[in-house]
């Protein structure tokens, strides 16, 4: 299983054969949605009828679990009589319906009729996250994804028991969420992508669906609208927001670090506060991005009085401020996440360090691991490699808790893993640079720290390729894996 589970022991007399006269069976009706989605998925693969249930089932969803394992643990047994799934919310739930399907038979996943038998080995399971927080980025600025890429996005990275879904949303290149008060930022701003093609951009319904669909998978979608750099199509959609009132050109290249909001312009502030009061009233999650890397533009006496001021306008919705590493060179408001993503540099290092000193939590993206678009080897047709080449084991082989001196294991919330998209238009593209990497970073964010070794990791990754097979996903079969 990826991630490998906090303890999991073998029934070895024991082994759970799905009957054709299954049922399902849930004892809180708020666990029902779960037990439909996996009926309507099994009913699918193996043909049975699999019935939804209130008391026990074949396979039984319960509430009843034990709290101390939090909102995302969960229990699992599977022997001779049935499975069971015991946690104490919802959530839990779901992360251990995520485990049964890895158990079960790869084909199980499939789109179409399969023979069984459909058998898992007597097993019993007690599971809980190592960080509450296990992200994944997808930039739709550079490359824009419709809401259908988005979902399927998200299908493939739930099999991880990943938990936020991090979307970039405003860059150089194009704004891709409706802001009513605002309207040319995405009728203009969002028009283009890199390379100079059609881009496009979400509705407030579209945005809305992404985050009703993430969150039926237990996915809290965190908007980032990127400043006070990365902004040029903010820039060029509304000339107003120009020291000298002209607009730039729309941009479709994929340099970095040339535009600025203009930090002296009340109306920059006025802007600010009308687009994160949209976006969070969009978004149910607790966290919105305000970006703050590379504003190379930006003079740094100007950065620090811009920062303190768009994370103000940011806690006034109600919402917790995240921000790349850049924003802790000025004071952070209380509970600040703050995303690490430098590599081994000193100046990064030191910036995280101050920011835990300010009491911010930290979600590290360590760019020469976590990266999902660097390559993978020097011939990689897609991604990037300013940070180096990430192998796979390269992006697994790390410990969140030592990563980053000075900065003490209780200050770590989590792991994400980010996928820019300079390069890649479309899902095969995005699947190829996620996958086989992304379920390391998942089990790194999940799997207690005694469980990650990376010999006996490569032989259950290798067990993923069948199902990526099944499932029609376009995986990087890295040569350094043993793939059944
Ligand atoms: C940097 C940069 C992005 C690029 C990315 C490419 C951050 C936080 N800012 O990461 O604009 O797309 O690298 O790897």
């Amino acid at each position: 299983m990826i991630p490998q589970p906090t303890a999991q022991q073998a029934l070895p007399d024991e082994t759970f054969t799905l009957p054709t006269d299954a049922t399902i069976g849930v004892d809180d009706p708020s666990a029902r949605p779960i037990a439909d989605r996996l009926a309507a998925q099994l009913r699918t693969s193996t043909g049975f009828a699999l019935p939804v249930q209130e008391g026990a089932g074949t396979i039984t969803l319960s509430t009843k679990g034990p709290a101390a394992l939090g909102t995302e643990g969960y229990e699992l047994r599977a022997d001779g009589s049935g499975v069971t799934i015991t946690a104490a919310t919802d959530e839990g739930l779901f992360r251990g319906v995520t485990s049964l399907r890895q158990l079960l038979p790869a084909k199980a996943e499939s789109s179409t009729q399969q023979d069984g038998p459909w058998e898992i080995a007597g097993t019993t399971i007690s599971d809980a996250p190592r960080y509450g927080y296990r992200g994944v980025m997808l930039d739709v600025t550079r490359h824009f994804f419709t809401v259908d890429q988005v979902k399927h996005f998200i299908d493939l990275v739930s099999l991880y028991k990943i938990n936020r879904l991090h979307l970039h949303l405003s860059d150089d290149q194009g704004w891709r969420i409706q802001v009513d008060s605002w309207p040319r930022l995405t009728e203009y701003g969002g028009s283009l992508q890199v390379g100079g093609g059609r881009g496009g951009s979400y509705s407030k319904a579209e945005y809305a669906e992404i985050v009703r669909y993430a969150a039926e998978r237990f996915i809290t979608v965190v908007p980032e609208i990127d400043t006070p750099g990365h902004t040029n199509a903010a820039l060029a959609s509304y000339p107003e927001l120009n020291p000298d009132g002209v607009a730039p050109k729309l941009y479709t290249e994929t340099e970095v670090g040339f535009s600025s909001l203009t930090v002296a312009l009340d109306r920059t502030y006025e802007f600010l506060d009308d687009v994160f009061r949209e976006v969070a009233e969009q978004t149910p999650g607790d966290v919105v991005h305000l970006g703050g890397d590379e504003a190379h533009s930006t003079p740094h006496s100007d950065y620090l009085t811009f920062v303190p001021k768009a994370a103000e306008l940011v806690v006034k919705q109600g919402k917790t401020v995240m921000g790349w590493h850049e924003i802790a060179d000025g004071p952070l408001p209380a509970g600040t996440v703050v995303q690490y993503w430098g590599t081994e540099d000193e100046k990064a290092q030191a910036l995280a360090v101050k920011a835990v000193e300010q009491g911010a939590t930290l979600v590290l993206s360590p760019a020469n691991r976590a990266y999902l678009d660097m390559k993978y080897h020097a011939e990689t047709p897609l991604g990037l490699d300013w940070a180096g080449l990430v192998s796979v084991e390269q992006a697994y082989d790390w410990n969140p808790a030592t990563l980053i001196p000075g900065v003490p294991s209780s200050a770590i919330r989590g792991v994400e893993a980010p996928l820019w998209t300079e390069t890649l238009d479309d899902l095969e593209k995005v699947e190829f640079m996620v996958f086989p990497r992304l379920p390391g970073i998942a089990e790194l964010g999940w799997s207690p720290e005694s469980a990650l070794d990376w010999t006996t990791y490569k032989d259950r990754l290798a067990e993923q390729g069948p199902r990526w097979e099944v499932l029609g996903v376009n995986f990087y079969r890295a040569p350094e894996i043993d793939w059944r």
